[in-house]
């Protein structure tokens, strides 16, 4: 069962990054992710912006390394939950391919700059990047784990942690992106 959980959440992260929707992750596709966050952070912010490009581009690079068998520059949904599984979350990779992406989306859409991100923040970021306003709700009170009103820097990447390495079908972190508990 554990094992499902993470197909289930890789599954739907397929799904996200396969932005022409045809079966198969490439280049493009990755590269058109980051663009998707990237035009929703101030389009001044050319750090995070750079950093958000740069992190898409090692996460393509690991996909390419690990699962391009065939060498034809493509990776399927299952050559993409296998390496996500083995490859992108292994701890040498994860911290420089996912997590700088989390840092940057972070500390651009932190607008007003008080170092946590805000109800409203968040459901600007959400919403901008395509996640139905109830979830983006729901998302929010579970991630703030304190109760505090604002997500901290500690509880965003905990979030990051639960949705790419939990197995914990509870783990606050699978909402990130709306609910997993769907079938596939
Ligand atoms: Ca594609
Ligand atoms: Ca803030
Ligand atoms: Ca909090």
């Amino acid at each position: 069962m554990t094992g499902s959980m993470m197909d289930r959440k890789f599954d739907s992260l397929f799904d996200w990054f396969d932005q022409n929707r045809d079966g198969h992750l490439t280049h493009d596709d990755l590269k058109a992710t980051a663009t998707v966050f990237s035009q929703v952070a101030p389009p001044e912010d050319h750090a995070n912006i750079t950093a958000i490009h740069d992190a898409f581009e090692q996460w393509w690079q690991l996909l390419l390394r690990h699962s391009d068998t065939d060498g034809d520059g493509r990776v399927s949904r299952g050559e993409f939950i296998t390496v996500m599984k083995t490859d992108v979350t292994a701890p040498e990779h994860f911290e420089s391919a996912v997590m700088a992406i989390a840092d940057a989306i972070l500390d651009a859409f932190d607008t007003d700059g008080d170092g946590v991100l805000s109800r409203a923040e968040y459901l600007r970021l959400y919403g901008a990047l395509g996640v139905a306003r109830q979830h983006t709700e729901e998302a929010f009170t579970r991630l703030d784990r304190d109760g505090s009103g604002t997500i901290s820097y500690e509880e965003y990447r905990q979030a990051i942690v639960d949705f790419y390495l939990s197995t914990d079908p509870d783990a606050p972190g699978n909402y990130l992106l709306g609910p997993v508990d769907h079938p596939a």
